[in-house]
């Protein structure tokens, strides 16, 4: 006699993005979420994000792991060399030593944003909001997808060069983001949109 499984009990193969949302969540907002302890540089371990995941019945292997970090479109996540350690490059909401230097940026950045948000952006200018860093873009095209998640992207151009002569700091993430703590309105134009 043959059995079938309940379908509840199926388990089905998560996607890459499953795996990526729970990992930035994880590693970025909330690792109290998945029971972790992040090491003041943002690691944790990667044998307690598999029983995390497990836990969520989110099948992940740490083979699969590895290739969604390696398959991951923005680079979002590290493994230490030894594979057993995991963390997010940048984008955390808490304090997190990234080991960063100090970098002098190209003379423009950009930055993703939208309408609804464009009157305090220029009275306040850019903040880091939930996070630790300003999120700034090295291309308008980049900078158009950041803020195309929100909806129709209004892009900022960031004189990056007087910024940095104005004694801000700017730091340079090891997946391509430009990160610093604030933009005031004196540095920032609205290159494209609203209409
Ligand atoms: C806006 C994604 C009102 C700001 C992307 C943005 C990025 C203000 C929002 C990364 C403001 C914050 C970060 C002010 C800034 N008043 N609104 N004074 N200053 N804002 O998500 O830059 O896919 O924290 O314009 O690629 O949108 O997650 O920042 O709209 O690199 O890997 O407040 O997230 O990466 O939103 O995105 P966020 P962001 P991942």
């Amino acid at each position: 006699m043959d059995y079938a499984p309940p379908r509840q009990y199926k388990l089905r193969m998560p996607t890459d993005m499953q795996i990526s949302r729970s990992l930035s969540y994880w590693l970025r907002h909330r690792p109290d979420d998945a029971g972790l302890q992040l090491d003041k540089s943002g690691w944790a371990d990667v044998v307690a994000v598999l029983a995390a995941l497990g836990e969520r019945r989110i099948a992940c292997t740490r083979d699969r792991l590895h290739d969604v970090v390696a398959r991951n479109e923005k680079n979002r996540f590290e493994l230490s060399p030894d594979g057993h350690r995991i963390r997010a490059r940048q984008g955390h909401s808490f304090a997190v030593d990234l080991g960063l230097s100090e970098t002098t940026p190209p003379p423009v950045l950009f930055h993703g944003t939208v309408e609804r948000f464009l009157a305090a952006i220029m009275r306040e200018g850019l903040k880091p909001m939930n996070r630790q860093h300003v999120h700034l873009s090295p291309d308008v095209e980049t900078a158009t997808k950041v803020g195309a998640r929100r909806g129709k992207p209004v892009i900022l151009t960031i004189d990056a060069t007087g910024l940095a002569g104005a004694g801000h700091i700017f730091l340079l993430s090891s997946n391509g983001v430009w990160l610093t703590s604030h933009v005031p309105p004196a540095f920032l134009t609205v290159e494209s949109g609203p209409d």
